[in-house]
Parts: C-alpha cells; sequence; structure tokens
C-alpha cells in the first residue's frame, strides 16, 4: 500500500495553502469551483494499443510499442477500463473515441453511422460524458502508398471521402444525443519516407478532398471539426502532406479549427508560444496534450516544463474560458499499465491546469508592465513553489478521488481482479 496523507492532514494543509494564496491575490475555493467544469476529453485508443474493432488490415504511421498483459478487447471491457480511470483523478470527464471502434467492428470506415456507436452513446449518456469523435483515417487496407485523403489514386480518395463526410454525420448525431458539442477531429497520415517529387500534387488533392468533406455545414452547437497537422512521423521524415501550414491556411480560409498536438512540433518548438498566434484566427482549436520524445510524439503525459507552459499560457490568455477551445489527451503506451498510464496523463493535465489556476499572475503581468524584468523572472520561478499540491490533494478528497500515490494501489487491485485475467 502505498502512502497517502490521512484526511486531518490534507485539509490543514489545504487551509495553510489557501493563506498562501490569499495573500497573493488569490480565492482557492474559486479556483477549485472553476476548475470543476473545465473538461479534459480521455483518448479511448490508450486502452487498446490503437488497435480498433476491426480486422486490422492496413499500416498507418501509428507506432505503439509494448506488450503488457491486459488490454481491452472489447467494448465493454474499454469503457469498464475508462470508468475505473475516471474514477482516478478529479476531471471533468469527456471521452474522445475513433471510428475504428465502431461496434459491431468493420473495416467498411465508409459506410459507418451513429448506429454502429449506439454503446458508446448509451454508456456516455447514463455516466453524463461528454464524446468527441476522429474518424480513423489509418490501419486500414485503404491506406495506400501511406496516401489516404491525397492519394493520387481517385478510389482511394473518394473512399476516405466518404469515410470523412460519414464521420462528420456521426459526430454531429452524437452531439445531438448527448447535448454537448462532439469535437471531430482529422488526423491523417499522410505523407513520404524520403523526398517526393510533386508536393504540390498532392497538396492539391488534399485541398479538394476537405472540400468535398466539409461542403456540408453543421450547427456548433451539435459538432466542431478540428484539423490536425504534423512535422514528421516514423517512416514520413521527408514530406507530410497536411502540414502544419497547409491546416491553419485551410481552416482560417474554410472556418474550421485547428488541432495542435503538442507532440507534433520541432522538439524546440512549444505550443504555449503558439496559442494566443493562432486562437484569434481560428474558428476552434483543440490542444491535444501529449509528450514528444525525440522522434516520438505519443509518450504519456507528465507534469514538467512543456505542460507547465502550455497550461500557464492557457489560463494566463483566457484560452480556458473561451467557448472556442477544447483540450483532449493524446498519447498511447502499451509498456506499461494502460489504465495506469491514462491516470498518469490525467492526474499530470489537471494538475498542471489547476495549478496555471492558481498563479497569482496579476503581480507577474504588473512586474512585466512596469518594465521589472527581474522581479517577473524571480515570481516566475517562486510562483512554480506555491503549495498547488496541497490544494489539488484537497481537491481529490472533496471529490471522492485516490489522494496521492494511493491511486495505483487502486489500479493494482483493478489489474488483480479484471485485467490480468484477460
Ligand atoms: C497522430 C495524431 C492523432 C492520433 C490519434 C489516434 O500523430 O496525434 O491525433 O494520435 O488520432
Ligand atoms: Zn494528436
Amino acid at each position: 500500500m502505498f502512502y497517502a496523507p490521512n484526511e486531518d492532514k490534507i485539509l490543514s494543509a489545504y487551509e495553510a495553502a489557501k493563506a498562501t494564496y490569499r495573500a497573493l491575490g488569490v480565492d482557492t475555493d474559486a479556483v477549485i469551483e472553476e476548475y470543476r467544469r473545465i473538461p479534459i476529453s480521455l483518448q479511448n485508443w490508450q486502452g487498446d494499443d490503437v488497435t480498433g474493432f476491426e480486422a486490422a488490415t492496413g499500416s498507418g504511421d501509428m507506432v505503439v510499442t509494448g506488450n503488457y498483459p491486459g488490454r481491452a478487447r472489447t467494448g465493454d471491457e474499454l469503457r469498464a477500463d475508462i470508468d475505473m480511470a475516471f474514477s482516478l483523478a478529479p476531471i471533468a470527464p469527456r471521452v474522445n473515441i475513433h471510428s475504428m471502434y465502431g461496434e459491431p467492428g468493420t473495416t467498411a470506415r465508409d459506410e459507418l453511422t451513429v448506429k454502429d456507436f449506439s454503446k458508446w452513446l448509451a454508456w456516455a449518456k447514463e455516466r453524463g460524458y461528454g464524446l468527441d469523435f476522429n474518424v480513423t483515417y489509418f490501419n486500414h487496407a485503404m491506406v495506400k502508398d501511406g496516401l489516404t485523403l491525397s492519394s493520387p489514386d481517385r478510389a482511394t480518395r473518394d473512399f476516405w471521402v466518404r469515410a470523412g463526410i460519414g464521420g462528420r454525420e456521426i459526430a454531429a448525431a452524437i452531439g445531438r444525443e448527448l447535448g454537448t458539442a462532439c469535437i471531430h477531429n482529422h488526423w491523417i497520415p499522410d505523407g513520404m519516407k524520403d523526398i517526393p517529387a510533386d508536393r504540390r500534387l498532392y497538396r492539391d488533392l488534399l485541398e479538394d478532398s476537405l472540400d468535398r468533406i466539409f461542403e456540408k455545414k453543421y450547427d456548433k452547437s451539435l459538432t466542431r471539426d478540428t484539423l490536425e497537422g504534423k512535422l514528421f512521423a516514423v517512416g514520413v521524415e521527408s514530406f507530410t502532406v497536411g502540414s502544419h501550414e497547409f491546416y491553419y491556411g485551410y481552416a482560417v480560409k474554410n472556418g474550421i479549427g485547428v488541432c495542435m498536438d503538442s507532440g507534433h512540433y520541432h522538439p524546440t518548438e512549444g505550443v504555449a508560444d503558439k496559442l494566443t498566434a493562432a486562437a484569434r484566427s481560428l474558428d476552434t482549436l483543440l490542444l491535444h496534450l501529449s509528450r514528444g520524445v525525440r522522434w516520438d510524439s505519443d509518450h504519456v503525459l507528465l507534469t514538467g516544463e512543456e505542460l507547465t507552459a502550455t497550461m500557464r499560457e492557457v489560463v494566463r490568455s483566457g484560452l480556458h474560458q473561451n467557448k472556442n477551445f477544447f483540450m483532449s489527451l493524446d498519447y498511447f503506451d502499451a509498456s506499461i499499465h494502460r489504465i495506469a498510464a491514462w491516470a498518469i496523463g490525467l492526474r499530470s493535465a489537471g494538475f498542471s491546469l489547476l495549478s496555471a489556476m492558481l498563479e497569482p499572475f496579476p503581480i507577474l503581468r504588473e512586474a512585466e508592465l512596469s518594465g521589472d524584468f527581474t522581479a517577473r523572472l524571480a515570481l516566475h520561478e517562486e510562483f512554480s513553489r506555491l503549495p498547488a499540491a496541497a490544494v489539488w490533494d484537497y481537491l481529490c478528497l472533496k471529490e471522492g478521488k485516490p489522494v496521492g500515490l494511493s491511486w495505483l494501489d487502486e489500479v493494482r487491485r483493478y489489474e488483480a481482479e479484471v485485467t490480468s485475467k484477460r
């Protein structure tokens, strides 16, 4: 059993933290109330190593490594595991699903309808979870030479265009059914390992395919579309058709959203700097929270410099209160217990967001505006040491979620009783 502080200790630590923050002009109770209304969508694909419920037939660029036992094999197992993950972190829940998780599984992705997701819908409705959606444009025999929507082969393009159009219809139906807009993200793997001869051709084709997919307009209360760019991927080192510039321009021109994935940029770039540059011109901005490590874009999210900077930027710029801004986790790791991977990411995202909301930002801004950059840097550093962890523990306690490492005991128990028997 891992140590967790008892209730009295949590409460007295919280009182002390509250006084510290109050002295800096921050009302911790008000921050907690606001925090509880900000959802973070959980990626269902972490639960089964991005496998899906079809007989997987093809390739994309999804490199999932590890063979920890006990992955979810069915929708019921996956949903039970997601419920378990949400029981481990104080987060307003949403669930992000891919179209390869329809039930019963079918490789006819261009023929899916909302009926294929009725189990997900019934479950989400019962639990009060919002649902987000993604057409799966990878792991499929119709990925031709690494291309989908930008393939020079007309039949390949048409197949994926039909999948895109159908996916939008599904997303709108989900939004209607659950009464909360379904954020529909489009990520395509299209690109090349080596230097292309005709870059322009693929981008022309992609633009044409997107025009066909986005012809129909949906009410924003039902669904919103986002396009996710990428710099490169394993096996796609030289050319990505849907680059950041491509989607950003397309989205601005056509009133569509963009998804920024924190693992999709050059290692020296961070999304923190990009958010306020992009958000002003975009209809919708989705943030995929991930952790890039060298050439992998999808390691389990951890509290660290990058996530801290990102959440600070989200809060300082008011994006967390902006109705056009959304967040989802996006990573996968099959080398550790999958529910632990979810819990680590949910808790790091939640903690980092809460810490950012607790930051005495006006003091920092005042130092900056008065030209005192010495104080600005000193405060930046000192504010990192404020007792946000005591507020987080109190929030966990208040929400009936495990405090401290005790969540890992719960995972171990679930592993012994459930996942190890799969
Ligand atoms: C891939 C993208 C994409 C996927 C998911 C599964 O590089 O980040 O968002 O991770 O759609
Ligand atoms: Zn992503």
